[in-house]
C-alpha cells in the first residue's frame, strides 16, 4: 500500500520549498482546505435540502435558504478572515474588497477567490468548483488595500482550485510543483493524488462555448475551423468537450491536455471570466505544470490589473495549443 499523506502533512513537509516561508502560509493553505471542506459539505447536499432556491426563500423546515454561491462566499470569509495571515481579500461574489475587521490579526498575506464557480450547473448536478490565488502584500502596515490586490498574477505566491465533482479534488501549488488532493469523504481528510502533475505539451481536445461562434471575429473562427479540420500529421480533428464550469474544463485540460478558450466577441469583448479570481490563478497554476495561458496577446501572467472585476478573454492550456491560438488570434498563422 501507498503511503497515505493528507494535505496538512504535505504542506507541512513542503514548506522548506517556500522562500521566506513561516509557519503562517502553511496555516493559510490548511484554511482554505478547511474552507473547501465545508463547502463541499454543503454543496453534497444541494440536492437534499432545499438550498439551492433564491436568497430569501423559506425552506421546508422553515429556515431562510440562501444561494449556495453566497453561502460559499461566507465560508471563506469566515474561515479565511480568522486565520491572522491574511490583509485583505477579494473576491468574485463581493463587490468591494473584504476587509478583515478591527478586532482580528491582520497578517502579510492577500486572497482573492473565486467561491464558487460553474453556479449554473449547481442545479442539475454537474460539477463546480472554487479557485484561489495568494499574494504577498504590498503596503506595509495594518488592513490591506487595493493596491495589494491589483498585482499581476507573475506575483502570485500560491494559486489552486477545488473541483466538486465526481470526487472532490484541491490542486494547488507554490511554484515548486503542482500537487492534487482527492477527499475521501469517510475520513473528512484530502489525501494527495496526483503528486507533480504535468501537463502535456500538445492536446487533442478544444474547450469553448461555440454557441458564440458568430460573434467571434475572423480569426477566432479561423482557429476553431482550423481544430476541427481533418488532418492526420497534426491529430485534428480535436475532440471537443464543454462543461460550462470553468474550474472543471480546466482540471480536464491540465490532466489530458489541449486548450480552454473563453474568448471575447462582438457583445463582450473581454470575455466573461474575471482576471483576479479566474484567469490569473489558473494561468499560475497551468504554468506551473509546464502550459500557458494567454489572453490572444499577452501572458495572462504579465496583466496589471486595474480594476477588481476586469475580465480577460483566456486561452489556457498545453504550451503548443495556446501559442498555436495567440498565432490565430494575432492573424498571424496559416490554415
Ligand atoms: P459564474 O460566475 O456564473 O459561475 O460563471 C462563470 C462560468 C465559468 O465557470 C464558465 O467557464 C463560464 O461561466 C461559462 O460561460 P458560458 O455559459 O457563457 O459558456
Ligand atoms: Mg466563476
Amino acid at each position: 500500500m501507498q503511503r497515505i499523506i493528507t494535505i496538512e502533512r504535505f504542506i507541512i513537509e513542503r514548506e522548506h520549498e517556500i522562500p521566506g516561508a513561516t509557519g503562517e502560509f502553511s496555516k493559510l493553505l490548511t484554511d482554505l482546505a478547511l474552507a473547501s471542506k465545508i463547502v463541499w459539505r454543503e454543496v453534497s447536499k444541494a440536492g437534499l435540502v432545499d438550498i439551492i432556491g433564491s436568497t430569501g426563500k423559506v425552506n421546508i423546515s422553515g429556515d431562510v435558504v440562501q444561494k449556495l454561491d453566497e453561502f460559499a462566499n461566507e465560508i471563506f470569509i469566515n474561515v479565511m478572515q480568522k486565520g491572522g495571515h491574511l490583509c485583505v481579500m477579494a473576491s468574485e461574489e463581493s463587490k468591494g474588497l473584504i476587509e478583515i475587521p478591527d478586532e482580528l490579526a491582520k497578517g502579510k498575506y492577500v486572497l482573492v477567490f473565486d467561491p464558487l464557480d460553474g453556479s449554473s450547473n449547481i442545479d442539475v448536478n454537474v460539477s463546480i468548483g472554487s479557485i484561489f490565488g495568494i499574494f504577498r502584500r504590498v503596503t506595509t502596515s495594518g488592513k490591506g488595500t487595493e493596491r495589494d490586490i491589483l498585482q499581476p498574477g507573475r506575483n502570485l505566491v500560491a494559486a489552486g482550485y477545488i473541483v466538486y465533482g465526481s470526487s472532490t479534488i484541491f490542486v494547488y501549488t507554490t511554484g515548486n510543483g503542482v500537487h492534487g488532493f482527492t477527499l475521501d469523504p469517510s475520513i473528512g481528510e484530502f489525501l494527495l493524488s496526483h503528486e507533480n502533475i504535468r501537463i502535456p505539451k500538445k492536446g487533442d481536445i478544444y474547450s469553448v462555448n461555440e454557441g458564440y461562434y458568430e460573434r467571434w471575429d475572423e480569426n477566432m473562427k479561423r482557429f476553431i475551423n482550423y481544430l476541427k479540420a481533418e488532418d492526420k500529421a497534426t491529430g485534428r480533428p480535436y475532440k471537443l468537450r464543454y462543461v460550462g464550469t470553468l474550474v472543471a474544463d480546466f482540471h480536464r485540460t491540465l490532466l489530458y491536455g489541449g486548450i480552454f478558450m473563453y474568448p471575447g466577441d462582438k457583445k463582450n469583448p473581454e470575455g466573461k471570466l474575471r482576471l483576479l479570481y479566474e484567469a490569473a490563478p489558473l494561468a499560475y497554476v497551468v504554468e506551473k505544470a509546464g502550459g500557458r495561458a494567454s489572453d490572444g496577446f499577452r501572458n495572462i501572467l504579465d496583466i496589471e490589473p486595474t480594476s477588481l472585476h476586469q475580465r480577460t478573454p483566456l486561452f489556457i492550456g498545453s504550451e503548443e495549443d495556446v501559442k498555436l491560438a495567440e498565432k490565430f488570434i494575432q492573424g498571424k498563422a496559416e490554415d
